[in-house]
C-alpha cells in the first residue's frame, strides 16, 4: 500500500496536471507506479531512494573520509548519495594523482615514508581522524595511520593531498591512531604488536623483558600544518598488544585511553608447546584499559625525565608508572573499540568475545588516581584501578560488540561483529531497552555524522561491513566490502543505501558536514609548490621558459597551459641529470593537465596553478614523446612534446 503522499503524486501525474518537479515520472520508463511494479520496489525502497538520490548537480550534505585499509589510500564519499568523490593516495603510488611517479610527492612517499632506510610503497590505513578545534572538526587536516609500517600521514584538506608522512622510530606496527587531542595539539599513534623499541633485536623468550609497546604523541604545528618530529615524544608501554585508542574531551581532556588484548604476553608458539597467539591471548578474563595522563607526560618530558631512543624522547615505563602517567583498569574479554562519549564523561569499550559494552566513568577514574586508590600492580609496577569502582555500568549488546559512535540525542550505536547488527542504546540511561538493526554482513567499524566531536549531528550512521556475500553481482572470490547508510532520524533505524567498496578494506571513517571543508579550486598565484604553500623560486611566468645547461646538469623551466608545453622539445645527452620545473599557468576551475614522459616512469598531475618538479637521469637514449594525460581541451592530443636523449658517443 502506498503512502497517501505518494498516491497523491501518482494521481497528479495521471491526471495530466503539472506535478511538482520531484514527482516527474522517468520519461521513457513510464510513471512511478509502473516503474515500481516493473522493478519490484516497495514503498520503503522508494522512500529510501528519495532520501539518498542526488539529482545531477545536487550536492551532498556530508563527506566521509574512509580508510582504504591495505589499499593504502583514503576514500572520500558523499552522504547521503554514497557516491565516491575522490581517492586520496597516501601510502602507495597512484598514477592519476601523479603520486609517486617522479614528482615532488616522491619525497613524501619514498623519503619521508621510508622506514629504517627501507623504501615502502604500501600501507595499511586504519583510522582517519579529522583535525579538531575545541573538540569539533575544523575541516583543515586529516591524519591516518599505517598499521603495517608504523607511520602517520598528514593530509591537507584544502587540496586533499598527502603532505607529510612521519615514520615511527620506536615501534614496528601501530593501531591506535591517528587520534587527535581536542585542539589537535597532538596526533596520537599507539603500538599494536610488541617488539623491542627502536628496531633492536631480542629473541622471543625475552618477550617480557625486552619487547615493548609505546604511545607516541606527535606534536602538530597548526600554523605549518605539519607534525614537528623534534617536539614529539612517547610513553613506553608493556608488551600487551595495545589496540584502539581515543583522546578524552571536555572534562576528560588531558587523558588518552588505549585498550589492549594480550596481557597474557603470549608471543606465539614456534612448536614449543605454547598456544598460538589466538588462544594464548585469550586466557585472562581481564586485559587492561591504559589510562594515559598526557598533560603530566608533557610536563615530565619538559623536565627531562626521558630516555632517547632513535632520536625520540621516551618516558620510561617505570617513570610512567611511578608518576601515574600510565594507570590501568581491567577490561573484559578481548576488548576492541575505545570511544569517548561526546560529553567526555565516559569511555565505551567493546569486547570481541563478550556480549557487553563497558562504560568507564572518566571522572571516577581521575578521582581514584588522584586519591591513590589502587587494587594492585601489574608485573611492571603499573597501578591498577578497581574495575567496579571505575565503571558507570555495562550494557548487554549482543555477540561481539566492537566500535561505538554517538548522535545528538544521547544515543550510542555499537557495531556487533558476530551478530551482524548495529545496536542503538542510551548511554545516559542504561535501563532503556536497546534497538537492533541487521546489517549485511559482519560489521567492523561504524561512523556517525560529526560523531567523534563534542556535538554530533545525528541523522546518519554508516555501517562498515566486512562481508558483502549476496549483496552485489559476483566479482570473483575477492568481494567488495559493503557500506550501508542508516537513517537514524526516525523512530526506528533503517538501512537506506548499500555501497560496495571495491578498492581497499576500510576500517574506520569520519563524517564531516560538507560546508566545513575549505577546499581551493586553484593554486594562486600560479607556481605554488603544494608542499610548501609558497610560490616556488623556480616557477616561471609566460615568456620566462628556458633550458639551462650546466655540464651534465640540465634544468628545464617549463610552463603548462591549454594546449601546450613550453618548451616542447628538450634535447639532452645520455647520462645527463635532468630537472624539469613545471608551472601551470592556469587559474580556471577544473583546468588540470598532466605531464607524462613515455618510457621513463614519469607522470605528474598539473592542477591549475601548481608547481611540480621532476628530477631524473636520462639513462635511456632515444626519442621519447611527452604528453598531457588529461583531456583538457579540443587540442588536448596536440599538447605534447619530445624528450630527445642523444646516445653516448653519438
Ligand atoms: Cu579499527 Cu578494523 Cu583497525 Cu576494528 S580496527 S574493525
Ligand atoms: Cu593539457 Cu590535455
Amino acid at each position: 500500500m502506498l503512502a497517501p503522499s505518494l498516491l497523491l503524486l501518482l494521481a497528479s501525474c495521471q491526471n495530466g496536471e503539472a506535478p511538482p518537479p520531484a514527482a516527474t515520472s522517468s520519461g521513457g520508463g513510464g510513471d512511478l507506479a509502473a516503474v515500481m511494479a516493473e522493478r519490484g520496489l516497495t514503498e520503503d525502497d522508494v522512500l529510501a531512494a528519495a532520501k539518498t538520490y542526488a539529482p545531477s548537480g545536487k550536492l551532498d550534505d556530508y563527506v566521509i573520509f574512509a580508510s582504504g585499509g591495505h589499499g593504502g589510500n583514503i576514500i572520500v564519499i558523499g552522504v547521503p548519495s554514497m557516491r565516491i568523490l575522490k581517492y586520496i593516495s597516501v601510502f602507495g603510488p597512484e598514477p592519476w594523482q601523479g603520486y609517486g611517479y617522479g614528482g615532488l610527492s616522491d619525497d613524501v612517499l619514498y623519503t619521508q615514508g621510508a622506514q629504517g632506510g627501507k623504501e615502502i610503497s604500501w600501507g595499511d590505513v586504519h583510522h582517519p581522524n579529522l583535525s579538531e578545534t575545541a573538540g569539533d572538526y575544523d575541516g583543515n587536516f586529516l591524519f591516518v595511520n599505517d598499521k603495517a609500517n608504523a607511520r602517520v600521514a598528514v593530509v591537507d584538506l584544502k587540496d586533499m593531498m598527502t603532505k607529510q608522512i612521519v615514520a615511527n622510530p620506536l615501534v614496528m606496527s601501530d593501531h591506535g591512531g591517528a587520534f587527535v587531542t581536542p585542539n589537535t595539539d597532538y596526533v596520537v599513534e599507539t603500538s599494536q604488536y610488541a617488539a623491542p623499541l627502536g628496531n633492536e633485536y631480542a629473541t622471543i623468550d625475552k618477550y617480557q623483558t625486552d619487547y615493548r609497546g609505546a604511545a607516541v604523541f606527535w606534536k602538530f604545528d597548526k600554523t605549518k600544518g605539519r607534525i614537528d618530529e623534534a617536539a614529539s615524544w612517547a610513553v613506553e608501554l608493556p608488551p600487551y598488544a595495545q589496540d584502539l585508542a581515543d583522546a578524552g574531551k571536555l572534562g576528560s581532556d588531558g587523558f588518552v585511553y588505549i585498550n589492549s588484548w594480550d596481557t597474557e604476553m603470549s608471543a606465539g608458539s614456534e612448536g614449543k608447546g605454547k598456544p598460538f597467539m589466538e588462544s594464548g591471548a585469550s586466557q585472562n578474563d581481564m586485559d587492561y584499559l591504559h589510562i594515559i595522563d598526557w598533560k603530566k607526560g608533557e610536563a615530565l618530558v619538559a623536565a627531562g625525565k626521558t630516555k632517547v631512543i632513535k632520536g625520540m624522547r621516551v618516558i620510561p615505563l617505570d617513570v610512567a608508572a611511578a608518576e601515574h602517567v600510565l594507570t590501568f583498569v581491567g577490561e573484559p574479554k578481548s576488548p576492541h573499540g575505545c570511544d569517548v562519549t561526546p560529553d567526555g564523561s565516559a569511555v565505551v569499550v567493546g569486547g570481541k568475545l563478550d556480549t557487553h559494552t563497558t562504560l568507564y566513568d572518566t571522572a571516577k577514574m581521575k578521582d581514584l588516581i588522584a586519591k591513590g586508590q589502587f587494587t594492585g600492580k601489574d608485573p611492571y609496577g603499573v597501578d591498577i584501578l578497581d574495575f567496579q569502582s571505575a565503571i558507570r555500568g555495562q550494557k548487554e549488546i549482543g555477540l561481539g560488540p566492537l566500535h561505538t559512535v554517538y548522535d545528538d540525542k544521547g544515543y550510542a550505536y555499537t557495531s556487533v561483529f558476530l551478530d551482524s547488527t548495529v545496536v542503538k542504546w542510551n548511554y545516559k540511561n542504561l535501563d532503556e531497552p536497546t534497538e537492533s538493526l541487521g546489517v549485511q554482513y559482519n560489521i567492523g567499524h561504524i561512523t556517525a555524522a560529526e560523531g567523534d566531536t563534542v556535538s554530533p549531528d545525528g541523522h546518519y550512521v554508516v555501517a562498515m561491513n566486512k562481508m558483502s556475500q549476496d549483496r552485489f553481482t559476483n566479482m570473483g572470490p575477492l568481494l567488495p566490502q559493503n557500506f550501508q547508510l542508516i537513517d537514524t532520524s526516525g523512530p526506528t533505524m533503517k538501512v537506506i543505501a548499500d555501497m560496495p567498496i571495491g578498492l581497499g578494506e576500510p576500517h574506520y571513517a569520519q563524517m564531516i558536514k560538507a560546508d566545513k571543508l575549505h577546499t581551493i579550486t586553484a593554486y594562486t598565484p600560479p607556481g605554488i609548490n603544494p608542499y610548501t604553500d609558497q610560490k616556488s623560486e623556480f616557477a616561471v611566468a609566460s615568456g620566462e621558459e628556458r633550458i639551462v645547461r650546466n655540464g651534465k646538469k640540465v634544468d628545464v623551466y617549463m610552463s603548462v597551459i591549454r594546449s601546450h608545453f613550453t618548451p616542447d622539445n628538450i634535447e639532452v645527452n645520455q647520462g645527463d641529470e635532468v630537472t624539469i620545473h613545471l608551472t601551470s599557468l592556469e587559474q580556471a576551475l577544473d583546468q588540470t593537465h598532466g605531464f607524462a614522459v613515455d618510457m621513463y616512469n614519469i607522470n605528474v598531475s598539473m592542477e591549475p596553478g601548481k608547481y611540480e618538479e621532476i628530477t631524473f637521469k636520462a639513462d635511456r637514449a632515444g626519442v621519447f614523446p611527452f604528453y598531457c594525460t588529461e583531456f583538457c581541451s579540443a587540442l588536448h592530443l596536440e599538447m605534447m612534446g619530445y624528450l630527445l636523449v642523444k646516445p653516448e658517443g653519438a
